[in-house]
């Protein structure tokens, strides 16, 4: 199976991204965490996204907040999918980082979670990885069906 690599503009992104790796771990797909900034590390992005294939990364998942450039960077230098989420951001609350991932030119896509949408990110790369995973697919399935029950069960 692919693995799913999680990369973030910055330490302070760990509290949302965290939930996509404990996400992607809680259906044992296989994934690995990294610091690297479009403005701060560009050549790691570069060295990172142009490797990505050859690494055997199926999905990449990209968070960074304010001028979140991290998504759309990695994708114009990869053919990997890569999934995008918008940190929360003090200024403009995460609308600054939702609409520099979400705005994408025509030909380089970045498919745009919500905002702080890291669990989120990680059940759509879970998906993805089920269509040509039938064991995958049942886990998604029983994800699925527990989710409804938790919700039809709720009491207030
Ligand atoms: C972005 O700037 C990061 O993704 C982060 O969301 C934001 C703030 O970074 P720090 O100043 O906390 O390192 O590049």
């Amino acid at each position: 199976m692919y693995k799913v690599g999680i990369i973030m503009g910055s330490t302070s992104d760990w509290g949302v991204m965290s939930a996509a790796a404990e996400t992607l771990s809680s259906f044992g797909i296989e994934n690995d965490v990294k610091i690297i900034s479009a403005h701060r590390t560009p050549d790691l992005a570069a060295d990172y996204a142009k490797n990505a294939k050859a690494n055997g990364y199926g999905i990449i998942i990209a968070g960074a907040g304010g001028a979140a450039h991290l998504a759309g960077v990695i994708a114009a230098m990869t053919p990997v999918p890569v999934i995008g989420v918008p940190i929360m951001s003090k200024a403009l609350h995460g609308m600054d980082s939702l609409l520099s991932i979400a705005q994408m030119p025509s030909g380089i896509p970045v498919a745009t979670m919500a905002i702080d949408g890291a669990k989120n990110a990680a059940l759509y790369a879970v998906a993805i990885l089920a269509l040509g995973d039938p064991e995958l697919a049942a886990k998604l399935d029983e994800f699925r069906r527990k989710q409804t029950e938790k919700v039809l069960n709720a009491t207030i």
